[in-house]
């Protein structure tokens, strides 16, 4: 039985590995952080008792910055492969906390590789980097592909170019299978609430609702290449299955708007939206509602989304398109799930947890829910 070490395994991409990994008949063992609450959520659904025989997946606490922890950890595990994609993953907050950014996702991956050059496991254990099209940032050829050169634009894609390149050096310096997915932006229900795509259709389902008046974002003309976050973690799976490490981008060859993604999430709630007004002024107006069910508590000619500078990023990566061609034709990957079936899926799950935060306040209940 293959055993499979994740870090960032209580993450979207590493709950959806981690379930994948589990029906390929791995042994799965996944790195938590210790925190003041459980932030377990997204595996609670596949957690094993530890007291059951065969028990096939495990959580141990640790940390990226922590060596000595993530060094006794894959000693005893002498895990198959690694998956790094523990991160503090959020662009916006790495301007904040730039230091602890770069010791997490850069020295974090570092930490890694060392571990197991360290412990004679470097022609045993496959490593896969949590790479990103972030590296792009100021984009200098569209669409970005493998050979596209990097410019990245924050303290979080900085980290993560050390990373990409500490990947690539481990395994010229060490012949280690060592590889870096350069992913484009994923997405899905389990997406944490402060990226864009999650915030709008969870604020969305609560304007449904009547639960929040007004959606405040930053930059609406950013344009992203979106795809699924399951789609993706089965091509990080495939990586390591090769007979030589290589690195791939990983992504669906087109892309929209915030502005655009806002506006699909609306229709799914059943609610039409006119934009008027520029940067800062901009705001979408209720102009139609399509599905009086599914938005009970809107009314046409209420402004729902409105920008707030507050969201605005110091340098911003304004525009982002894959070319998947090489995943494509080396690995025979293509991504099945389209942007509009990731959004429907989205808002569908937002909007079914808007119903039930509204009946309980119907009833009588308090119902509050964190915003930032
Ligand atoms: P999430 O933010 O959902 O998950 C990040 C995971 O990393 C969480 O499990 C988090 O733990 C954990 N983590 C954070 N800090 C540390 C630390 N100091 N030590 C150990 N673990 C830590 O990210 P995604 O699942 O979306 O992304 C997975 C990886 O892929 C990340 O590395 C991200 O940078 C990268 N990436 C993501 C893309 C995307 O669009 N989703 C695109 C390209 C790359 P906790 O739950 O406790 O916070
Ligand atoms: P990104 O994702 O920075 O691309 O990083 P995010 O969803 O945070 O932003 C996408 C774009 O939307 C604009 N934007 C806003 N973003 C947020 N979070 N909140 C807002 O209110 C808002 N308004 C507009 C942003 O300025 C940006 O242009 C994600 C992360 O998952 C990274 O870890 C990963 O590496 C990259 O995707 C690929």
């Amino acid at each position: 039985m293959k055993k499979a070490l994740i870090t960032g395994i209580t993450g979207q991409d590493g709950s959806y590995l981690a379930e994948f990994l589990l029906e390929k008949g791995y042994e799965v063992h996944g790195i938590k952080r210790r925190a003041s609450s459980f932030n377990t959520e997204r595996v609670d659904h596949i957690y094993q008792d530890p007291h059951i025989e065969n028990a096939r997946f495990h959580l141990h606490y640790g940390d990226l910055t922590d060596t000595s922890n993530l060094t006794r950890i894959i000693s005893e595990i002498q895990p198959d492969e690694v998956y790094n994609l523990g991160a503090q993953s959020h662009v916006a907050v790495s301007f904040e906390s730039p230091e602890y950014t770069a010791d997490v996702d850069a020295i974090g991956a570092l930490r890694l590789l060392e571990a197991i050059r360290f412990l004679g496991l470097e022609k045993k254990t496959r490593f896969y980097q949590a790479s990103t099209s972030e590296l792009y940032g100021l984009v200098q050829e569209t669409p970005q592909k493998e050979t596209t050169p990097f410019h990245p634009r924050s303290p979080y894609a900085v980290a993560k170019m050390y990373a990409y390149w500490i990947t690539v050096n481990y395994r010229e310096a060490y012949g280690m299978y060592a590889c870096n997915g350069i992913l484009f932006n994923h997405e899905s229900p389990r997406r944490g609430e402060t990226f864009v795509t999650r915030k709008i259709t969870r604020a969305i389902a609560n304007i449904a609702y009547g639960l929040e008046d007004c959606l405040y974002l930053g930059n609406m003309d950013a344009l992203r290449d979106w795809g699924h976050a399951k789609d993706y973690v089965r091509m990080q799976w495939m990586m390591l299955q090769q007979e030589v490490a290589d690195d791939f981008v990983i992504a669906t060859g087109s892309q929209i708007s915030v502005r655009d993604f806002v506006r699909l999430s609306a229709k799914e709630a059943g609610i039409e939206l006119s934009f008027s007004g520029e940067g800062v002024g901009e705001t979408a107006t209720v102009s139609a509602i399509t599905d009086p069910e599914k938005a009970p508590g809107v009314t046409v000619g209420d402004v729902i989304v409105r920008v707030d500078p507050r969201y605005f990023r110091p340098a911003e990566v304004e525009t982002l398109l894959g070319d998947p061609t090489k995943a494509k034709e080396k690995l025979g990957w293509t991504p099945e799930i389209t942007v509009e079936t990731m959004c429907a899926e989205m808002v569908a799950n937002d909007l079914d947890k808007a119903k039930r935060h509204a009946l309980l306040k119907q009833h009588g209940y308090d119902v509050t829910f964190s915003k930032e």
